[in-house]
Parts: structure tokens; sequence; C-alpha cells
């Protein structure tokens, strides 16, 4: 039986209708559920027997993971926006197909399109074994024809349980062979950036992009005092984030993915920055899963990549 809907505008009505068709087509009792997040925007909510999770069709951007008796592992800023055709500030934002500034003309979005465009369900699934998946394919519109013009699907596959798994997935429908870089900007939830050290770096070089991506070496474990904006180059391995004030640990494994970017913006880049709040930087730190730099994908046309990323507590 569809509800009627008697009153509100048409977009809430358009909303409403869109949140009805998608618990229609791909709701799943106990488990998966759309409804309307801040300012009307589609979400996800995602409930497997050991872990939840939400996601923003917008962007196609993963908002929350928290295994069950955990607080959220995954960090969005009180200053985001919530608009279609925006960027979420936090959860993982996809960059694609480049990470960063474009390669060959600065007047392109920052960390390519995917993050403020809009995505469907393709489908949902419950597994035996208790865990819940989902995948969101982007919706390719002219403006992307133009930014990157290339035939391509994207696909974004989450599977939520006692870990959460995101693998974006992109495959060349064309005929000719295209480069991308890409990435999962994770924000993740922490204490305090001054109590938090990072390992799974250690002995690596990294591009340092606060010195015009100056190659330096890691000593030891990334503990944060200032600004830190590196780009970690030939690096396959897990990251654990130690945070000390939360009395947690967060693991970060990866295929797929031959660099790993460090992200604090402290003080004053903070204070700088849209859709930040100021002190805010106290309270997140990013670990992101990327093909970045120097670390660039080729696909050759009928062919795909995966950039996976699993994130869980110790
Ligand atoms: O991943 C780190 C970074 O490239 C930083 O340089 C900073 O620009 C951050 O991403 C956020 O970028 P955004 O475009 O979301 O403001």
């Amino acid at each position: 039986m569809r509800r009627r809907f008697l009153s509100g505008t048409y977009k809430e009505f358009m909303m409403n209708t869109q949140i009805s068709d998608l618990n229609d087509e791909f709701g799943i009792e106990g488990a998966v559920e759309f409804a309307e997040g801040p300012n009307g925007l589609a979400i996800a909510n995602i409930t497997s027997n050991s872990g939840k999770a939400s996601i923003a069709l917008n962007g196609g951007t993963v908002l929350s993971f928290a295994p069950n008796g955990e607080e959220d592992v995954l960090w969005v800023s009180s200053e985001s926006a919530f608009e279609e055709g925006k960027a979420i500030r936090g959860g993982i934002p996809v960059c694609w197909p480049w990470f960063g500034s474009h390669p060959t003309d600065a007047s392109k979005p920052s960390h390519g399109f995917a993050r403020y465009s809009a995505w469907r369900v393709a489908y949902t699934d419950a597994l035996d074994d208790g865990t819940v998946a989902i995948r969101l394919e982007m919706a390719v519109s002219d403006e992307m024809n133009t930014l990157f013009p290339y035939p391509f699907s994207l696909y974004l596959d989450v599977c939520v349980g006692k870990t959460l798994m995101v693998n974006l997935i992109t495959r060349n429908t064309g005929t000719e062979t295209f480069q991308i870089t890409d990435a999962l900007h994770s924000y993740f939830s922490i204490g305090d950036i001054s109590q938090v050290t990072v390992s799974g770096l250690e002995s690596t070089q990294y591009l340092d992009k606060l010195e015009k991506f100056r190659q330096k070496g890691q000593d030891g474990l990334i503990s944060f005092n200032k600004e830190v904006d590196r780009v970690y180059i030939d690096t396959k391995s897990d990251c654990i984030i130690d945070d000390a004030a939360k009395k947690r640990k967060i693991r970060i494994s990866k295929t797929g993915s031959s660099s790993t970017v460090v992200w604090n913006p402290w003080i004053e880049t903070a204070a700088a920055m849209g859709n930040l709040g100021d002190n805010e930087y106290l309270e997140f730190l990013c670990v992101e899963t990327t093909n970045a730099g120097t670390d660039i994908i080729e696909i050759k046309p009928g062919d795909r990549h995966v950039l996976s990323a699993v994130t869980g507590l110790e």
C-alpha cells in the first residue's frame, strides 16, 4: 500500500517518492532502509549482525561506520554541506577520475567529479554470514563527458559487517585506453590529533605537498604537531591509527592501491577551509587509500580496476 503525500513542496514530494521507491525496490527488512538525510538527501542505512553504516547517494559517500558497541569510526564535519552537487566534508569521499588537482588543467574540479555527482542503487544483498552489501553506480552526465571524454562505468561496492569494505570499481567500456588516479578519501574520527600516531609507513618515501611535493623519508611512526599533507609512494601495507585519547586502534587494509595519503589541516588551514569548523582539525585524521601522484592507473578497453579499502578496529 503506497502512502499518499497530501502536503509539502514538489521537491519534498519527489524526495519522498524517491525514498519510497528506493525502499520498495532495494530495501531489505532489518538490513537496508533508505531515509531522508540532512537537506532531504537520500541516505542508505545499513544494519548488519555486527556493524552499521550509512551512505549518501550524493557522491556515493559513506558517511558512517560503527562496529556494534563502538563509536563511529568515520567523521563528518558539523559544517559540511549536504546539497546535491556538492561534496560532503567527511566520511569517505570518492576522488575520481583524478586525485587532487587535474594533471594538466587546474580549472577542473579538485579530486575529480565523482564525490559531488548523483549515484544510484544497483543492488542490495543481505549475505548468509550476516554482512550486508550494497552496490551504487555513478550516473554519467554530459558534464562528465567534457571533463573525462571516455566511456566508463563506475561502481562503489560497500560491504558492512565487523569491518567496512569499500571497493571503487572503474570499468573501461570504450575502445581507447585511459588513465586515472583515484582515492577513497577517508576521514577517521579521533579523540585528539596531538595524541595520535600512524604506523605502517615507517621507512617509506613521501611527497610533501606543503613543500611543493619534495620527496622525503619517513622515520618511524607519524605523529602530528602541525599540518601534514603527504603522498606516501610505493606503499601497499596496512596502516594503523593509534588513537590514545579514544583508547582504540583503527586498521586500514587495502588492495589495488600503491600510494597512501595522510592529511590533517591543523589550525591555519582548517580555519581557511569552507565547510570545516575551526577546531575540528583536532577530531579527524585522513588516511586515504589512493592511486595518487605518479601512481597512475592505466585501464585498457574492456578492463577494470578495483581500489579496495577494509577498515576495522583492532
Ligand atoms: O587528501 C588531502 C587533500 O588533497 C589536501 O591537500 C586537501 O586539499 C584535502 O585533500 C581536502 O581537499 P578538498 O578539495 O576536499 O578541500
